[in-house]
């Protein structure tokens, strides 16, 4: 039963309330307590609805896609994942834009930049490679690539393979601030200054330079965590030790100047969930984007039930009961909008029981 004060008023109330209303709209104004419910809600409301890309289909239409048009007249010749809720609004959570990219051989992406931050999540690739700061790096499948905000960034392919992977930017949160610049670089190609593996070695050794901070502002200096390290180092956790009951073994992928998250505004990990196993109910205010490297399962999110496998991406809406089921051992990528949120003091989440 609805007991709000304002519902129990008459007719003639009502209209001479409407009429105040319309009196005072054409002056830009409005009236809080018709919409106060709505603006501050108990709980989150999501919007995005849960969703799965299969890795055939969305190939199979980069590929069709590949054949319309080249890399260099599409600039970036991606495929926008849209969640079914927003759908022309190219945002796959409420606050993340996902893509997949395909780069074919002897193809350049241009160099450009801009104020959003991006990750790359290799799904398939002989060596495709993204080069930023002066340095090119060799893209392999399960490699996580940053490209760190205002970064000029180009991206080739000079194997005879295609590459393709998943592109995340914080397209949306910047479009809220209406805070994006971008520009061109005058060559396609930026020119290269350092060996492959520069950034690895300064940053990525658990070694860093003796003076000096990011060259990349607030992004990690590291721009390719590579597929083998993470799987590495996560298939160690798993012979040491019993799997949290809400994310298996998971490790997230830090900044090594200051432990915190990789890039300013998306948050990223990666999980490995032994096969057989069933994660308890967890819910948390960050919409989550799944690409999932290795192994086939189930994730429920609400009422909605998908099954997963090799290079598929999924997104789980915020503020949704969530599990996991893995049928065989998944490695799997996840990234959010946590860290921002984390920022706002605004992120919670809340575990349940298996
Ligand atoms: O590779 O720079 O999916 O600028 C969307 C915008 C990729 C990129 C996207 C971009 C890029």
């Amino acid at each position: 039963m609805d007991t709000h004060p304002q519902n129990a008023v008459d007719a003639e109330t009502r209209a001479r309330r409407q009429a105040f209303y319309d009196r005072i709209g054409p002056h830009a104004m409005a009236p809080l307590w018709e919409v106060l419910r709505g603006l501050v809600p108990p709980e989150p409301r999501p919007v995005a609805k849960a969703h799965v890309w299969r890795w055939d289909l969305v190939r199979d239409c980069l590929m069709e896609a590949g054949r319309l048009l080249t890399a260099e007249e599409a600039e970036r010749r991606v495929l926008v994942l849209e969640n079914p809720a927003y759908r022309g609004q190219s945002r796959a959570t409420s606050t993340l834009y996902a893509g997949v990219q395909l780069v074919l051989p002897g193809e350049v992406a241009p160099a450009h930049r801009h104020t959003q931050s991006a990750l790359r999540f290799v799904l398939e690739s002989s060596g495709g490679y993204t080069a930023v700061g002066g340095e090119r790096t060799t893209m392999r499948p399960g490699d996580f690539v940053t490209t760190p905000a205002w970064s000029f960034h180009d991206h080739g392919n000079d194997t005879d393979g295609p590459a393709l992977w998943m592109d995340v930017l914080d397209l949306p949160i910047v479009s809220f601030f209406e805070g994006g610049f971008a520009q061109h670089h005058n060559d396609a190609r930026q020119s290269i200054t350092r060996p492959e593996g520069d950034a690895l070695a300064r940053y990525g050794s658990g070694l860093l330079p003796l003076e000096g901070g990011s060259p990349y502002g607030k992004s990690s200096p590291v721009f390719n965590y590579p597929y083998e390290r993470s799987r590495e180092a996560l298939g160690r956790l798993s012979r040491s030790g019993d799997p949290d009951a809400h994310w298996g073994y998971t490790l997230r992928y830090a900044n090594p100047l200051d432990g915190g998250w990789a890039l300013p505004t998306i948050a990223s990990w990666m999980t490995h969930l032994p096969a057989g196993l069933s994660t308890a109910p967890a819910r948390s205010t960050d919409g989550l984007i799944c690409a999932v490297v290795e192994g086939r399962g189930t994730v429920s999110a609400g009422e909605q039930k998908l099954s997963f496998g090799p290079r598929d991406i999924f997104v789980v809406p915020n503020w949704t009961w969530r599990t996991f089921r893995a049928e065989e051992d998944c490695f799997m990528f996840f990234c959010s909008d946590r860290v921002v949120q984390e920022k706002l003091g605004l992120w919670r989440d809340e575990r349940g029981r298996a």
